[in-house]
């Protein structure tokens, strides 16, 4: 297996062409591999075989048509296509169950599939973020299904991705890598497959380590993050802005607190510190409690715009709300788990109206200016850069009443007329 994936001769197989599996493809057909991507939803496939991509990321069109152009990459939805390939790569997502347990249906699946088709000597990689210990068990699925024996008659590794939506492409390349193998053959047999166009360093290790390991990374960030949002609610407390004191801690060579906000959304964040708990038999108090306060920020936010409503004597039930991002970050049109959404149906039932605008993902309005006619309040609740120019001179003379909400610090000095609050805005 060595000297094929060494001769860049050994077939892949990627399950899952979602936002990691179809830019994963892609790289390992670039890097000259025959690569068969296996994906249920067949409008996917006709698509990715038309050239064109389902997800929005930059540069991902162009990567596609040359892959396919190279006659390196096509998509498929039949199970026989990917038989007897050297390697197997999974990329399917792994969601909560309502409970926070996880829901390893979709893994399983893939494995079932994996195991039905794959050859003696293959190399199964899981990409999936799972609960620790999954990949030993999923490597016992393979044996009970095929009779092989794992590590001698087949391959299997973990190797967790690390890349920001938005910047993929580059992060596949530069990010560092770790590859957690059943045994160190496997890990071995992964590093060399994946050098193929990684070039930032590369870890092995067993499967166990590099599954916390990953989940230990995003729980480091919801947990400081949690702790910066702490830092939110004592700046109202004291009555100064959060991110000036941010700002100044910061200037200590070893302190780098994250930045307070309406909360923490995506599909990594809020699902990997319940992922990492589950097999655990005692329960977490610092890990859980991060979850809770960053689930709480929405309703922070929500008492900030109630506050504006107040000092204007506007009741609630009269007030016109437009709501300016519904996006989980930035320049995203991902809405999983967004706080943006979760502070709509906090206020909805309590406002007049609701009005929504995101410049990725739509809304109740098409135009910022169409949510804010008429409108009492302005909330930021998504940090889109489109939102950092806004003119909120101009924009204040077509709303009935001017409140500002800022739930991502975009705003640094309010603006001339406005009743002004923002999470971690202690002075206003
Ligand atoms: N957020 C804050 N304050 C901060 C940073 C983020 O409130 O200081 C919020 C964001 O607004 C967003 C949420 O947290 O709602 C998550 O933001 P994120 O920047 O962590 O974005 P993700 O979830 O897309 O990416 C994370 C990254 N993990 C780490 O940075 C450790 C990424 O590298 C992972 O690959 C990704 O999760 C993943 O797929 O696991």
């Amino acid at each position: 297996m060595m000297e094929r994936i060494e001769k860049g001769e050994a077939k892949i197989a990627v399950i899952g062409l979602g936002y990691i599996g179809l830019p994963t493809a892609i790289m390992f057909a670039n890097a000259g591999f025959q690569v068969t991507g296996y994906e249920i939803r067949e409008e996917v496939v006709e698509e990715i075989n038309s050239g064109k991509a389902h997800i929005v990321e930059p540069d991902i069109e162009n990567l596609l048509r040359e892959a396919i152009r190279r006659g390196n990459l096509r998509a498929t939805s039949n199970p026989d296509d990917i038989r007897d390939m050297d390697v197997y790569i999974v990329c399917v997502q792994t969601p909560l169950n309502e409970d926070k347990s996880p829901d390893l249906g979709y893994l399983e699946s893939a494995i079932k599939t994996v195991a039905g088709v794959m050859k003696r000597g293959s190399l199964v990689v899981i990409e999936s973020t799972v609960p620790p210990l999954t990949t030993v068990k999923m490597a016992s699925l393979i044996e009970k299904i095929r009779g092989f024996k794992a590590g001698e008659d087949f391959y299997m590794v973990h190797a967790p991705e690390r890349v920001m939506p938005g910047r993929i492409f580059r992060e596949l390349v530069y990010n560092s890598r770790i590859f957690g193998g059943i045994t160190p053959e496997s890990a071995e047999l992964a590093e060399r497959l994946y050098r193929s166009f990684v070039k930032g360093q590369t870890f092995k290790t067993s499967s166990t380590v590099s599954e916390v390991v990953k989940l230990m990374e995003n729980t480091f960030r919801d947990v400081n993050i949690a702790l910066a949002n702490e830092f939110a609610y004592l700046a109202h407390q004291y009555g100064i802005n959060v991110f000036e004191a941010i700002e100044l801690a910061n200037t200590h060579p070893r302190v780098r607190i994250h930045l307070p906000g309406i909360g923490v959304g995506g599909h990594c964040l809020p699902k990997d510190p319940h992922l990492l708990l589950w097999p655990a038999k005692d329960d977490f108090g610092l890990i859980r409690l991060a979850r809770e306060v960053n689930d709480g920020m929405p309703l922070l936010a929500k008492d900030l715009l109630f506050s504006a409503l107040k000092a204007v004597n506007l009741p609630p039930e009269k007030a016109v709300v437009a709501v300016l991002g519904l996006a989980y970050k930035g320049n995203s049109d991902d809405v999983r788990n967004s706080p943006a959404l979760a502070f709509v149906d906090e206020i909805k039932d309590d406002v007049k109206e609701v009005r929504t605008y995101d410049p990725f993902v739509g809304g109740s309005c098409g135009t910022v200016e169409e949510a804010l006619h008429g409108a009492d309040a302005a909330v930021i609740a998504t940090d889109h850069d489109a939102f950092r120019e806004l003119n909120w001179e101009e924009l204040g003379k077509l709303m009935r009443t001017r409140i500002l909400v800022d739930g991502r610090h975009l705003i640094e000095k309010p603006p001339e007329g406005f009743v002004f609050r923002g999470i971690g805005r202690g002075e206003y």
